[in-house]
């Protein structure tokens, strides 16, 4: 009874709203990231109608703050202090970047530590008139950051994006509280940052003449033809370092050494151990031709950093460590004789060497490096903070021994990667890392201890631009992400069906600016329950208030419920669509096949590989096809070396007339067809005879269908074994390793 009655209130007041047009239910704050305290005084509202805000002089994110405010929530501004309504009170016993805010009867009282906790407090207030209930409940704020290093890293190299989008980058950033960006300046396919001393750097390394169309693992190899690149002056990078200031992020830039630097040496094919020459690189990957340990190399990095260290303020600069294959060292003489003549074990502790050398210079103007886990190769540089992106490893390593990490695995932190298993995702490099599964990140590794723990100074999501062509991508794959992360970094990510709450409106906030953000919490992913005998269901699991509805053969319209079962009991299409408030998911389809492997009991012995799982057994035998294009997704299961081996029971005598298999295959990701495939039958699932057999299944660009034509077997059980292709051949990818097998539906009549 009473919570109808504050519900109804809430609706009540919501109607009251002024200033807003995102419609929909509201959150009582909606701030992301969350608060560390947050404390409503009942459904009490303050008596303000209109915010009038007067900025202390000096302050650095004015300009930014009245902008901001302006586009979200329509504030007003008074340089009349005297006439403000939000009371900012200085308070120097705060720490570091922590506010308080208390939104009283009349009027809302700011307490800040500094500029960020001032800046970090008016956001709030910002995102609470706009996304949650105004005019203003009453309440009080206590915040503060749990990790002082919140990162987001852009690679500008790979592709290439002008002053406006970064700008854009930052001010995504800046609303979401993140005060470091990481900007990957150099790398093996372009270099972008105007060097005064080192034109060429630019004239020439900032180019490419082609660039890779497609998957990087694809076959065959494709280019596009077209001459590509971009750089920044050194007006733009200071144009951008001041406007990241203005919003406190500090901008800390990477300059790839001693790998990644095919760029570089294109342009001074005189710092490669071969000499060169050299080109810009115009695929992905690692390239085996890094900088030269020589005097002229550290000459040259010297230079750059001189003028690097004029254009970039902060305390960091990152000089990158990472993927430096030691092939080029381990064949250059003058290599050789450095390691013997500075008493080195091996070219491991001459990246150490080169590292340390460089932190040296570095620390002599003041700053500190930071490089990506390799560093930790051969020997840590005395003072330099390490980027754990390899898992947690490199990290727990750096805080045991008394050095900053900033954590950034993977697992987690790659926003290049795939954040849904749909069917119209755009090309990513690889990998899933959901929504959720940032949420529920912990970048402090368990393994430490109180003290080992304060050396893990924050975490950073990094966005790597292999396949992010524009800034349009950028959004796509970085923002909604991002979102959590900074609840995660803020350390308040402690309740994810909250924070989809506040992830709804500020959804509908970044859409109606034109930004492309992803959406897919009404992603339906489908669990199929077969394989055991009694024919074909589906479940679908949804957040909390979701309705699955779904259409029969296109015409009848039904409802179920998240984790409803829905019996499939005819051949035709069924198409699935959730539905949660206003909001509607993607549709999905499956046109169903009901052939009497579908109502068989399946079992796969060996297992498929965990990675490739799909729905497990039921994927085989649910009546439904796989992507032609993808092997992901819950239809194609993955044997990684192994053969497949699958017995179907009828669970009584039937007549097999025809048996079609499908298998996958893209050599250049390892994935062959199987050159043998035997069909045996049985009686009792215990002795089994072998029925037929194919071994030359001839040529098949992508999917293999092979059709087996039984005449009318009389049989119980169906075991089908279908033979790893085995080790791959040299000159192909993956050489030397076991092939992958990966089938679907096995369709019987
Ligand atoms: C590894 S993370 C790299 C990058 C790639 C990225 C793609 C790191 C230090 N090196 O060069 O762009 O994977 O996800």
């Amino acid at each position: 009874m009473h919570y109808f009655y504050l519900v109804f209130f809430a609706f009540f007041f919501q109607s009251c709203r002024e200033n807003s047009d995102i419609s929909g239910p509201r959150h009582p704050h909606g701030i992301i990231p969350a608060p560390a305290f947050f404390q409503p005084s009942g459904e009490e509202k303050s008596n303000i109608r209109q915010l009038k805000i007067c900025l202390p002089e000096n302050f650095g994110p004015t300009g930014y703050l009245q902008q901001l405010s302006k586009a979200v929530a329509q504030l007003t501004w008074t340089a009349d202090c005297s006439s403000s309504n939000v009371i900012l009170v200085h308070e120097d016993s705060l720490l570091s970047e922590s506010y308080r805010l208390a939104v009283e009867k009349d009027s809302v009282r700011i307490s800040y530590a500094d500029d960020r906790g001032l800046q970090y407090a008016l956001t709030s207030l910002i995102q609470m008139a706009e996304f949650g209930d105004f005019p203003l409940r009453m309440c009080t704020i206590q915040d503060r950051p749990s990790f002082s290093y919140r990162g987001m890293h852009l690679d500008v190299a790979r592709h290439f994006f002008s002053v406006e989008d970064v700008k854009k980058y930052l001010d995504f950033m800046a609303f979401y509280k993140f005060n470091h960006f990481h900007w990957h300046l150099t790398d093996d396919q372009g270099w972008r940052i105007e060097i005064k001393k080192y034109p060429k750097l630019t004239e020439t390394g900032a180019w490419r003449k082609e660039t890779l169309v497609g998957h990087y693992n694809d076959e065959p190899v494709r280019y596009d033809g077209q001459k590509y690149g971009g750089f920044y002056t050194q007006g733009e990078i200071r144009e951008i370092v001041k406007y990241a200031a203005d919003r406190n992020i500090t901008v800390v830039p990477e300059i790839e050494m001693p790998g990644h630097a095919l760029a570089a040496l294109a342009s001074y094919p005189e710092l490669g151990c071969s000499g060169g020459p050299y080109e810009v690189a115009t695929t992905w990957g690692v390239f085996t031709d890094v900088f030269c340990p020589t005097e002229a190399t550290f000459t040259f990095l010297e230079g750059v950093i001189d003028e690097v260290v004029t254009l970039f303020p902060g305390k960091y600069i990152h000089i990158g460590g990472d993927e430096c294959p030691k092939e080029s060292w381990k064949k250059s003489a003058f290599c050789q004789q450095l390691i013997k003549s500075r008493g080195l074990k091996d070219v491991y502790a001459l990246q150490s060497y080169f590292i340390t050398r460089m932190e040296k210079y570095i620390n002599t103007k003041g700053r500190q490096i930071i490089g990506w886990d390799e560093i930790l190769e051969g020997g840590l540089a005395p003072n330099a903070t390490v980027m754990s992106w390899r898992g947690n490893e490199g990290g727990i390593e750096a805080a045991m021994t008394g050095h900053e990490a900033i954590m950034t695995p993977g697992s987690h932190c790659y926003f290049d990667h795939y954040q849904s298993e749909g069917p119209e995702e755009p090309l990513a490099i690889g990998g899933f890392t959901s929504l959720e599964k940032v949420y529920g990140w912990n970048p402090v590794p368990e393994s430490l201890n109180a003290e080992q723990r304060n050396f893990i100074i924050g975490g950073q999501a990094n966005v790597w631009t292999e396949y992010i062509r524009t800034y349009d991508r950028v959004e796509y794959m970085a923002y909604a992400r991002a979102m959590a992360m900074s609840e995660v970094l803020w350390g308040t990510n402690s309740n994810y069906q909250d924070f989809l709450d506040r992830f709804d409106i500020h959804h509908l906030y970044w859409q109606k600016t034109g930004a492309n953000v992803a959406y897919h919490l009404l992603d339906l992913k489908p669990q199929f329950l077969s394989g055991d005998g009694k024919g074909v269901r589906v479940k679908f699991t949804a957040p909390e208030g979701t309705v699955i509805n779904y259409v029969i053969n296109g015409q009848e319209e039904k409802k179920a419920k998240p984790g409803e079962e829905i019996v499939i009991d005819r051949s035709v299409n069924y198409t699935f669509q959730a539905k949660r408030g206003e909001r509607t998911g993607r549709k999905i389809s499956f046109n169903f096949d009901l052939h009497l492997g579908t109502q068989a009991i399946i079992q796969i012995d060996p297992p498929p590989s965990s990675k490739y799982f799909g729905n497990g057994p039921a994927s085989l035998v649910n009546g439904v096809n796989g992507r032609n294009d993808s092997y992901s997704g819950v239809e194609w299961l993955g044997f990684e070396g192994t053969d497949a081996v699958i017995t179907l029971d009828f669970q009584k005598n039937v007549t097999l007339n025809q048996v079609l298999l499908r298998f996958f295959k893209a050599e250049g990701q390892w994935i062959y067809l199987p050159p043998l495939i035997e069909l045996y039958t049985s009686p009792d699932g215990v002795s089994f005879s072998k029925y037929t057999s194919i071994s030359n299944i001839g040529a098949y660009e992508k999917i293999g269908d092979i059709l087996f034509n039984l005449g009318g077997a009389n049989t119980r059980f169906l075991k089908i074994h279908a033979h790893n292709y085995g080790v791959i051949p040299d000159g192909r990818q993956g050489a030397g390793h076991r092939a992958w097998l990966f089938i679907d539906e096995i369709a019987v009549r």
